[in-house]
C-alpha cells in the first residue's frame, strides 16, 4: 500500500513545539544509547523526597524483573497537587462537564488538594492503610479523581472498575485483589440515562462477604438501599474530615494501582503499575505528545475506568499542573454537536478521543461540527484502536479545519503510557500510522518464529527493552505475567498486536493477533464472552470472534450450539444477547449470534477460529488451509447461514 498522503509538520509547529525533528532524533538516539543518562535527567521533572539509587534494572529473561528508579522516594499525589500549590494554587486543575449541558464545576489545585486530603483522612479513618486495595466503581464525576488521588496519598492501591461493568464483573475484580472497601455512587448518568451503580454494587457484594465498607457518593440523588453498618455517605464522612493529610512516602517501586484488562485466556488480569517510573513517563509523554504548554486546556474524552483516563486525565496532566477536562457524558447527547459545544464552552486547545467516536460522528455529516467554532483547538489526538484513513482525514479536515496536527497514539493498559506516536512538532503525519517510537521505546517486528525483521516488513509487534511506565506484574500472579507476555517470544515483550513498518520506519498497527477483540476501543477476551454464553442453560458450546464493524471497529460475532432439544428462535437470540450483557456489561453484547449445529474443529478437537473469523467477515471465498478440518460439512453449513453478506 503506497502512502499517498503525507502531512508535513507545519512551519509554526516546528518553531513553537517542545520537540522538533532534530531534537527528536538526537533525544531518541540518546534515550536508547544511554538510557540511564536520559532517564535520570528526565526523572527530575518529578519531585522526589529522596533520590533513586539505580535508574533502571530490568530483565526480560527468566523471572522477568522490571524496576525503575529503585530506592527513590516520592508520592504520586504530592506530585499532582502539593507541589503546584505555590505557583498555581488558584489555577484550575479539573474542569468537570456534566452529562447535562447546564451542569459543570471547576476545581482549582488548592480546592482539589483540600478535597483529596479530606478524603484521604476519611479512608484512614475507615482503617485503610498503605498497600490496601480500594475498589472504585464510580461514574465520571470529580469524586473519581479525588478518590484515586486520596488512595495514592496514603499509599493505598486503587483498582478502578469501569462503571459500565456488570455486578459479576465487579465482584470478580473485587475478589481478585481482595479489596475490603468499595467506593461507588447512587447512580451514574450517561446520555440522560441512569446507571444503577449502587444497586450493582449491592448485587456484586452478595459474592464478596469480605467487603465491610461501602462509601456512596450522592450524585443523582436517586433512591438507594443503604446497608446499616456497611454503607456510608461520602458527603457525611467528608463533613468533619480535616483538609490536611501528610502524603505517605512511597518507594518508586511501590504499587500505585491495579487496572483489570482482558487477555486472550481466562479472567481479566490485574495489571499492576508502580509509582516512580509511571509518574515520570506519563507526565513526560503528556507534555511532549500533546505539546502541553502552561495555560492550555486539555481534554481527553476517555472514561477514567480505562488506562487512558488514568494516565492522561489524572496522573500525567495533573503532574504537569495542567487544566484537565473531565466529561461525564457521551458524544451524542443532547445531540451530535456535544463534543464541539464543550470545546467552545471551555475553550479546549487539545482534544484526545477514540476512533470509534470519530467514526460515529462522521456518520452524522459535517453540519453538527461546522455549526460550532472550534477556533480554540490546536491539536487533536486518537487512541484505542487503529484509525482508518477516511476517519483520520475527516477528523483532520472537518474537526481540525486542516489546522491541527493529529497524534495517533499507540499504547496499552500494560504499557502505562504512550509508546508509538507522532510528536506534533517533529513528525510528518501519515493518516492511519502511529508513526514512531517515543523516547526510550524500542519496538521491533518479528515473524512467527520470533526472528526480528529489518526494514519495511510486517509481523508481530514486540518491545525489546523496558520503559519506565511498563506494568510490573499481574497482581497476585507473576507466572501469568511471564507466560502472557514473555514466553512466546523469549526475551521480548509481546504486545499481542500485529504491525507493519514502512520504508520511512513508520509503524502501522494492524490490530490484535490474539483472541482479544477491540470493541469501540474496549478490550474484550473472546473467552470471556464464550464463558458467559455457555453459562446459559440453553447453550452447549460457543465460539466468539471479532468481525468488522463500521463504527465500533470490531463487533462481536458469536457462534452458538444449543443443547439438544432447544430450538433456535429470534426470542432466544435476544435473550442470549441480553444474558451476555448482564453477565459482563453492555460493551460485551454480541452483535451477531449465529446458530451452529456444530463448530469447525481440527481432528485434535481445537476450534478453528481462523475459519470462524473469515465467515464472520464474509470472506468466504478463501478460507485458507482447511485440510485439518475434522468435518468439512460443518463449515459449509456455517457459510450458508452466515449473518453478514
Ligand atoms: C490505551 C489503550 C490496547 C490495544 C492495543 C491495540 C489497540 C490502542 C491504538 C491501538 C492502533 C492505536 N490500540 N491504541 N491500535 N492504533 N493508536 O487503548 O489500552 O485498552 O489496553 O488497549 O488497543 O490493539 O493492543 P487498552
Amino acid at each position: 500500500m503506497a502512502d499517498t498522503n503525507v502531512f508535513p509538520v507545519p512551519e509554526s509547529w516546528k518553531k513553537s513545539a517542545w520537540i522538533n525533528k532534530e531534537t527528536y532524533h538526537e533525544m531518541y538516539e540518546r534515550s536508547i544509547k544511554d538510557p540511564e543518562g536520559f532517564w535520570s535527567e528526565h526523572a527530575k521533572r518529578i519531585d522526589w523526597f529522596e533520590p533513586w539509587k539505580t535508574v533502571k534494572d530490568s530483565d526480560f529473561q527468566g523471572d522477568i524483573r522490571i524496576r525503575w528508579f529503585e530506592g527513590g522516594k516520592l508520592n504520586a499525589c504530592y506530585n499532582c497537587l502539593d507541589r503546584h500549590l505555590d505557583k498555581r494554587g488558584d489555577q484550575v486543575a479539573i474542569i468537570w462537564e456534566g452529562d447535562d449541558p447546564s451542569v459543570d464545576k471547576t476545581f482549582t489545585y488548592r480546592q482539589l488538594y483540600e478535597e483529596v486530603c479530606r478524603f484521604a483522612n476519611v479512608l484512614k479513618a475507615q482503617g485503610v492503610k498503605k498497600g490496601d486495595r480500594v475498589t472504585i466503581y464510580l461514574p465520571m464525576i470529580p469524586e473519581l479523581a479525588i478518590a484515586m488521588l486520596a488512595c495514592a496519598r496514603i499509599g493505598a492501591i486503587h483498582s478502578v472498575v469501569f462503571g459500565g461493568f456488570s455486578p459479576d464483573s465487579l465482584a470478580d475484580r473485587i475478589q481478585d485483589c481482595d479489596a475490603r472497601i468499595v467506593i461507588t455512587s447512587d447512580e451514574g448518568l450517561r446520555g440522560g440515562r441512569k446507571i444503577p451503580l449502587k444497586a450493582n454494587t449491592d448485587e456484586a457484594l452478595d459474592k464478596c462477604p469480605e467487603v465491610d465498607r461501602v462509601i456512596v457518593v450522592r450524585h443523582t440523588g436517586g433512591d438507594v438501599n443503604m446497608v446499616a453498618g456497611r454503607d456510608l455517605y461520602w458527603h457525611e464522612l467528608m463533613k468533619d474530615a480535616p483538609a490536611e493529610c501528610p502524603p505517605e512516602t512511597m518507594d518508586a517501586e511501590d504499587p500505585l494501582f491495579i487496572l483489570y484488562t482482558s487477555g486472550s485466556t481466562g479472567k481479566p488480569k490485574g495489571v499492576l503499575h508502580t509509582t516512580g517510573g509511571y509518574m515520570v513517563y506519563t507526565s513526560l509523554t503528556h507534555q511532549y505528545v500533546f505539546d502541553y504548554k502552561e495555560g492550555d486546556i486539555y481534554w481527553c474524552t476517555a472514561d477514567i475506568g480505562w488506562i487512558t483516563g488514568h494516565s492522561y486525565i489524572v496522573y500525567g496532566p495533573l503532574a504537569n499542573g495542567a487544566r484537565s477536562l473531565m466529561f461525564e457524558g457521551v458524544p451524542n447527547y443532547p445531540d451530535f454537536s456535544r463534543f464541539w459545544q464543550v470545546v467552545d464552552k471551555h475553550q479546549v486547545n487539545i482534544f484526545y478521543t477514540a476512533p470509534t467516536a470519530i467514526r460515529a460522528l462522521m456518520r452524522q455529516g459535517d453540519e453538527p461540527v461546522r455549526k460550532t467554532s472550534r477556533k480554540s483547538l490546536k491539536l487533536l489526538g486518537t487512541v484505542g484502536e487503529p484509525i482508518n484513513p477516511e476517519a483520520w482525514l475527516w477528523y483532520y479536515n472537518v474537526v481540525g479545519e486542516k489546522r491541527c496536527p493529529i497524534v495517533d497514539t499507540w499504547w496499552q493498559t500494560e504499557t502505562g503510557g504512550i509508546l508509538i506516536t507522532p510528536l506534533p512538532g517533529a513528525t510528518d503525519l501519515k493518516p492511519g500510522s502511529a508513526t514512531r517510537p517515543f523516547f526510550g521505546v524500542q519496538p521491533a517486528i518479528i515473524n512467527q518464529e520470533g526472528q526480528i525483521l529489518e526494514g519495511a516488513c510486517s509481523g508481530y509487534l514486540v518491545m525489546l527493552d523496558s520503559w519506565p511506565a511498563m506494568m510490573r506484574t499481574v497482581y497476585g500472579d507473576h507466572e501469568r505475567f511471564k507466560t502472557t507476555y514473555f514466553v512466546q517470544y523469549p526475551g521480548k515483550y509481546f504486545t499481542g498486536d500485529g504491525a507493519r513498518r514502512d520504508e520511512d520506519g513508520y509503524y502501522w498497527i494492524t490490530g490484535r493477533v490474539d483472541d482479544v477483540i477491540n470493541v469501540s476501543g474496549h478490550r474484550l477476551g473472546t473467552a470471556e464472552v464464550e464463558s458467559a454464553l455457555v453459562a446459559h442453560e440453553a447453550v452447549a458450546e460457543a465460539a466468539v470472534v471479532g468481525c468488522p464493524h463500521d463504527i465500533k471497529g470490531q463487533g462481536i460475532y458469536a457462534y452458538v450450539t444449543l443443547v439438544s432439544g432447544v430450538e433456535p428462535s429470534e426470542e432466544l437470540r435476544k435473550s442470549l444477547a441480553e444474558w451476555v450483557r448482564k453477565q459482563i456489561g453492555p460493551i460485551a453484547t454480541p452483535d451477531y449470534i449465529q446458530w451452529a449445529p456444530a463448530l469447525p474443529k481440527t481432528r485434535s478437537g481445537k476450534i478453528m477460529r481462523r475459519i470462524l473469523r473469515k465467515v464472520a467477515a464474509n470472506e468466504v471465498s478463501d478460507l485458507g488451509d482447511t485440510s485439518t478440518l475434522a468435518e468439512p460439512e460443518v463449515v459449509e453449513h456455517l457459510i450458508r447461514n452466515r449473518m453478514v453478506r
